[in-house]
């Protein structure tokens, strides 16, 4: 079976079928009025054939709608260009084997779960000492002296932390993205950053469920990293970014 991957589209049950399952809520109440409206949205997103299978009141006029149908349009999958973290992966050993001989000092490291965000377990997951999925968190690294702030901890207080123990490098955790709150607290913290004057004399790098690395970019970060990240995948790019910068690659 040849997939053309210039014209790619979600299947079921064969190939190009275009079958998807989607869901969302309307402030309509349950009904054959808003089951209607939810295939008319369907229609407009592009499916054909939609058919609501699902409904559920919500209460006080709301109602959650699941919709099967068939996607009528395509990507190109062969233009897709993102912007990629360039980094040779190395692991627990080889980093702290690169810092000695590289760096040549111990790299420091402040971390934190910035803003409102109280969502500890995922940069727990990248600095705990006990590790996540197999993998030591940066606390482990004996080459690495690892600050976890914890959650809920203003920009300002990161960046006056960053300032006192000479950080190398900031990692910023946010996993509540309602109304772009993870954007503006991304954004703020860059812009103090750099009223301090250190915006370039750090390394400085976000990650959550969803921050992509050209998210990361586009808001003035050195990288950003999304779902399943492990503590190696970060620790390679901030040792490797510091021996570049410090021109001992
Ligand atoms: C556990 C949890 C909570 C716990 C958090 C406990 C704790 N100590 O962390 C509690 C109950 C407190 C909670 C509260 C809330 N939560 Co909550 N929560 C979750 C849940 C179920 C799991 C999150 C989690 O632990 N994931 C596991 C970790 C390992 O994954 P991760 O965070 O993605 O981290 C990985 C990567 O993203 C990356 N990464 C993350 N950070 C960083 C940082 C760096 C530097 C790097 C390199 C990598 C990196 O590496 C990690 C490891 O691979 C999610 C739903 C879900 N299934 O994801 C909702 C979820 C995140 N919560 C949500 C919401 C809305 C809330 C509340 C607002 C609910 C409410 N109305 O009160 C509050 C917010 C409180 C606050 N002020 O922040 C929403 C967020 C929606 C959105 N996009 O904004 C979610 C998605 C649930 C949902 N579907 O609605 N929550």
């Amino acid at each position: 079976m040849k997939v053309d991957l210039t014209r790619v589209k979600p299947y079921g049950d064969t190939l190009n079928d275009g079958a998807v399952q989607l869901s969302f809520t309307l402030p309509v109440p349950i009904g054959e009025g808003g089951k209607e409206a939810a295939r008319q949205l369907a229609i407009k997103m592009g499916l054909e054939n939609p058919e609501v299978v699902y409904m559920a009141d919500l209460e006080v006029g709301f109602t959650f709608f699941i919709i099967y149908g068939n996607l009528v349009h395509t990507v190109d999958y062969t233009a897709i260009e993102l912007p990629k973290i360039k980094t040779r992966e190395m692991n627990f050993y080889e980093i702290n084997q690169y810092i000695r001989e590289k760096i040549g000092r111990k790299v420091t490291v402040v971390a934190a779960c910035t803003g409102t965000d109280a969502h500890t377990v995922g940069i727990d997951a990248i600095m705990n000492m006990k590790g996540y999925a197999g993998e030591y968190g940066l606390e482990r690294y004996p080459e690495i002296n690892a600050y976890n702030l914890g959650s809920q901890v203003p920009n300002e207080e990161l960046v006056a932390k960053a300032i006192e123990l000479k950080a190398d490098a900031i990692l910023v955790s946010q996993v509540v993205t309602q109304k772009n709150v993870h954007i503006h607290n991304l954004t703020q913290l860059v812009e103090l950053l750099e009223a301090e004057g250190i915006r370039d004399k750090v390394v400085l790098v976000c990650g959550g469920p969803r921050i992509s690395h050209e998210l990361a970019v586009e808001l003035g970060y050195d990288a950003g990293f999304g779902p399943g990240t492990l503590a190696p995948d970060v620790a390679s790019f901030i040792v490797q970014e510091i021996a570049k910068r410090e021109g001992k690659e």
